[in-house]
């Protein structure tokens, strides 16, 4: 059941898609303390949700801001990343099972357990918004009525299931052309090659650089020829050009988010000083999303949308206050107290609260300042995109992602983790991280596998690998001037990685079944083991494994030089420890704690009971796979199974037709 709770007059978010006819309150369990909701948790209540932050699975220990945060270093102290996902859920017993969402764009602060252990608290920045109270008779139940709530989360082109490969670095059409032959060269499969913002004309959003990639168009096809797709992303800032078209139309229509005084307002990022487009309004998204074109007729066939916090380095305002306050210091006697003026003068520069207090956007002919709705940014600018798709290729699916998100986004694209770094740490947070951004609706989703930031190595690569091809968005990604990270960067991992891979493209007719399942009845791809053994206390401490579809369980080794790890099986399960697809042991396990040996070339899969999982030969791409001829992998202790397996073009929106599913029939061994 929902209930909805209006406070105030909250400045829409068009999160919400169906309709519920307010309560007069009181709102139940939830008590009001001043500014904000308070509850008191039970020494064994878990709370999950939350979508993309930091930390566990269960959110318990610590505070949380929902305010969407270009933050490179993903520490455990921190309080914000890319997404502002107000959505969780206290799991407590059959009374005490309820999940929240806030529905409001500017900031909301939950205090999950941190000033007091027993108490959970939130406050929202401002008293204007709709708070949605659901229950369920279990936490999978009230978290697909919430899913109902907020409509069907976005599915990509089946391809985007395949292997992605990207940099921040690939400088021209001959860096794309050896990552495409590196791969090839090695039969390591690959589905995708990124482009970042180096492709561009001085980082101005919808050129091309004609000296670098002189025939984009051209590349496309030849990549597409080998069955790879490439990917430009695309920032939020407009660069301020005034020799550039869409700058100008931008300008001329009055488009972009203003200052106080009704100038357009000018923040500094890639480009240097750029506009940022109000995607608030439906005009003004139509406008950006159709730019999108002249990438499109090039034959692309998806983006990723970056930067859109949005990310801003600077004001012009406040870096000349800065360089004053500087320059203040000159001629004077030094001391300790000067230095760290100085340090948070610079320090204080980007992505600043005051500038997101100074400017303004325009939302049902009224002025709104941007901190107040914040976190609908990147939300809307992926929405922009998604709505120019339904125009521009209507009946297809476009692959989309994007950094910034907020609940809504989800039915737009999908997301990816931002700039995480290449620890294991990372890696483990990466896991954390899956089931709260599903819960969200965010089904497609992942992390830059490698890490993004610091040197990674061989082993993290492919560790981090092991568990990349179980998640939906599977990309390689690595900033600027660190290792080389490619795949095909390893040689003495050659072999396992490429059987990795290979044993992504051979579970493809399982992973894409259950994702497509999780988007069309609203449920999770990754679940929590609580979520499906809610009677075993055990499965609720469970952090290092999740549940993926209807019949498997995944248990990475996240640990530099581990060769095994414990695993819990909250009931008897067939193991299989592969090494590849056709290479693999095999063994039924009983319900418990068991240690098991998992070397660095070997990958742990649990099969639950009843299931079966169809398993393709692998293939160099995913428009070369052969879901007509299956390996049917079972566990099937008491009798004869079925599986109902998802099979289309991949490429056409005509998701819901009947004639996509198909019966499999299995016997038990
Ligand atoms: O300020 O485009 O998260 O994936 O490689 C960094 C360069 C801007 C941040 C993205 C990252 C991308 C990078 N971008």
């Amino acid at each position: 059941m929902i209930q909805r709770f209006c406070f105030g007059k909250m400045v829409p978010t068009d999160t919400v898609v169906q309709p519920v006819t307010p309560s007069d309150g009181p709102v139940p369990l939830l008590t009001r303390d001043g500014d904000g909701w308070l509850y008191h948790m039970a020494p064994t209540d878990v709370v999950y949700g939350l979508g993309e932050t930091l930390r566990g699975i269960n959110k318990r220990g610590w505070h949380y801001t929902s305010f969407c945060a270009d933050d490179p270093t993903h520490t455990e102290g921190k309080v914000s990343l890319y997404g502002a996902h107000n959505f969780f859920v206290v799991d407590g017993g059959p009374d005490r099972r309820f999940g929240v969402f806030v529905d409001f764009g500017g900031q909301v602060d939950y205090d999950i357990g941190y000033t007091r252990t027993d108490t959970l608290r939130f406050t929202v920045a401002e008293p204007n918004y709709d708070l949605y109270l659901i229950t369920g008779d279990s936490v999978p139940a009230l978290c697909a009525e919430f899913r109902r709530l907020v409509g069907r989360s976005y599915i990509p082109p089946r391809w985007a299931f395949g292997l992605g490969q990207s940099r921040w670095g690939y400088k021209n059409a001959e860096d794309i052309r050896a990552v495409v032959r590196g791969y090839r060269e090695n039969h390591l499969p690959l589905d995708a090659v990124y482009l970042d913002i180096d492709y561009m004309q001085d980082y101005a959003d919808f050129t091309v650089n004609p000296e670098r990639f002189p025939d984009l168009a051209a590349l496309a096809q030849e990549l597409k020829a080998q069955g790879i797709r490439m990917v430009p992303i695309i920032d939020a800032g407009i660069k301020k050009d005034p020799d550039n078209p869409v700058c100008r139309e931008g300008l001329e229509k009055g488009y972009y988010c203003t200052k106080e005084d009704g100038s357009p307002f000018v923040g500094a990022v890639w480009p240097g000083e750029a506009y940022f487009a109000d995607f608030l309004r439906p005009e003004v998204r139509r406008w950006f999303g159709h730019q999108y074109k002249v990438l499109l007729d090039a034959g692309v066939e998806g983006f990723w949308n970056d930067m859109n916090e949005p990310a801003i380095f600077y004001t012009p305002e406040r870096l000349a206050q800065v360089i004053d306050a500087v320059g203040a210091f000159r001629g004077r006697k030094l001391d300790l107290e000067d230095y760290f003026t100085f340090n948070n003068l610079s320090g204080s520069l980007p992505n600043n609260m005051q500038d997101y207090a100074s400017f303004y956007h325009e939302v049902e002919g009224e002025k709104v300042r941007h901190d107040r709705i914040h976190n609908l940014y990147g939300y809307n600018m992926t929405r922009a995109a998604a709505e120019a798709f339904d125009e521009l290729r209507p009946g297809q699916r476009t692959l989309l992602f994007s950094r910034a998100s907020c609940i809504g986004a989800h039915r737009y694209g999908g997301i990816w983790l931002g700039d995480n770094n290449a620890w294991w740490s990372q890696l483990q947070l990466n896991l954390h991280q899956m089931p709260g951004v599903q819960m969200s609706g965010f089904l497609f989703s992942g992390a830059d596998l490698g890490g993004f930031g610091s040197d990674t190595t061989p082993d993290l690569a492919l560790r981090w690998l092991e568990f990349g091809i179980f998640t939906p968005l599977m990309r390689n990604h690595a900033a600027a001037g660190t290792r080389d990270q490619e795949y095909y960067r390893f040689p003495e991992h050659l072999d396992a990685i490429r059987n990795m891979i290979r044993l992504r493209y051979a579970l493809l007719p399982y992973l894409y079944s259950e994702f497509v399942k999780a988007a069309l009845s609203d449920g999770m791809y990754f679940r929590p083991l609580a979520f499906d053994y809610p009677d075993d206390p055990m499965a609720r401490e469970v952090e290092d494994q999740l549940l993926l579809g209807e019949g498997l369980m995944v248990a990475p080794v996240t640990v530099q030089n581990a060769t095994g790890r414990y695993v819990y099986l909250p009931e008897g399960m067939k193991m299989l420890r592969l090494r590849s697809a056709e290479d693999y042991d095999e063994c039924m396990l009983p319900a418990g704690h068991h240690y098991l040996a998992c070397g660095l070339n070997e990958v742990l899969l649990f099969i639950r009971p009843g299931h079966i999982v169809p398993v393709a030969a692998p293939a160099d791409c995913t428009d070369q796979l052969d879901t007509g001829h299956l390996t049917l992998w079972r566990c099937l202790p008491d009798g004869p199974a079925s599986y109902r397996m998802y099979t289309d073009d991949g490429l056409t929106t005509d998701y819901d037709k009947p004639e996509h599913w198909r019966l499999l029939q299995a016997d038990p061994e």
